[in-house]
């Protein structure tokens, strides 16, 4: 990968985590409602699908997927911001404030929605992608899955129908190693998710999910093959989640150490960026501007107005009013 690109991917992942913990800041200080599940230390497989897909592309996020949602609006003339404002329930989101974090969407820019019913989207996602096949465009339908949700039935099935109707599916499983605190080899047959999908027969790959250049190259490999009519295709990610769990971080010292020391993917990729011939100041440069965006984007968030009430059921159900509105 030459420096130009590794740049960009190394400003989009920066852009992710600079997003997520303003967020998480904004959330601890009570200014986010609702629950808030951030996707810091995943930010390379973000990253590398939303390089990939295109706005007439789909794609499911799960529910760390507030970064790739705000890069789909970058790249696809949408605002950013936009997320931020949704993220605090703001008019100005791109829900109007009503999808919060799991029930938001965009499909202008390929967004099609966060499920808070973990893996009800591998239904979904079977549908969007026959209607590609149908009218014969060379469109991907991606599905983004934590490791948790492959033990729901929808995988098996989703997996089963996209294989023997050929379907124009990418299947991303980002395995940060637990649901919850439940350990993947604890709750899954197989620690190894792509262990799972394998039995379908369709081409099934494990990769290093914190190493972005792997993950853009198995990407564009993935995708091509779709776009190309030869099915669906599964990818692994190794990664992991700096979110512990409710109870607070209940994963060893030594685990923690190496994700978020040894095995981060945004400090790694700032090595190889210096290996190609970047300079230090030139990666400050680019975290201080995501960190500069970030505020920009929770002040825009604050100074947005709230919903009004009187279209609080608007586009959420069909003929219903406010009593009183
Ligand atoms: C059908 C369903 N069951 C349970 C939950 C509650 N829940 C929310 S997140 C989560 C764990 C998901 O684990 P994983 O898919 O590995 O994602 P991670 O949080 O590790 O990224 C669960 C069980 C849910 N949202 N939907
Ligand atoms: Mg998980």
């Amino acid at each position: 990968m030459d420096l130009a690109m590794m740049l960009d991917l190394y400003r989009d992942m920066w852009l992710i985590r600079a997003f997520e913990l303003g967020l998480e800041r904004e959330f601890k200080q009570g200014n986010v409602p609702g629950m808030l599940h951030t996707g810091l230390g995943q930010e390379a497989t973000q990253a590398a699908l939303a390089a990939h897909l295109e706005a007439s592309d789909c794609f499911f996020p799960d529910h760390r997927c507030h970064g790739i949602n705000v890069l789909a609006q970058q790249r696809h003339g949408g605002d950013g911001e936009r997320i931020m404002a949704e993220l605090f329930g703001r008019a100005t989101g791109v829900c109007s404030g009503k999808g919060g974090s799991l029930h938001s969407a965009d499909p202008a820019v390929g967004n099609f929605g966060c499920n808070a019913v973990e893996g009800a989207y591998m239904a979904t996602v079977l549908g969007v992608a026959l209607a590609s096949k149908l009218r014969e465009e060379p469109a991907v339908a991606c599905a983004i899955i934590g490791d948790g949700t492959c033990g729901r039935g929808e995988f098996h099935e989703s997996l089963n129908m996209a294989a023997i109707w050929d379907l124009p599916v990418l299947y991303a499983c980002l395995n940060n190693g637990y649901a919850i605190m439940t350990p993947v080899g604890q709750g899954h047959a197989s620690a190894d998710i792509v262990d799972l999908a394998r039995g379908y027969g369709f081409p099934c790959e494990q990769l290093d999910g914190n190493d972005i250049e792997e993950c853009y190259d198995k990407i564009e490999n993935a995708v091509a093959h779709i776009r190309a009519g030869k099915g669906p295709y599964f990818l692994e990610f190794k990664t992991w989640r700096w979110q512990a769990a409710f109870a607070g971080e209940f994963r060893p010292e030594s685990e923690v150490k190496y994700w978020k020391e040894d095995h981060d993917p945004i400090l790694m990729a700032g090595e190889k960026l210096v290996e190609l011939g970047a300079s230090v100041e030139e990666l400050g440069v680019i975290e201080k501007e995501a960190r500069e965006v970030t505020e920009e984007w929770i002040s825009y968030a604050k100074e947005s107005p709230m919903p009004d009430l009187a279209k609080a059921t608007a586009n959420v159900y069909v003929g219903w009013e406010v009593a009183g509105s």
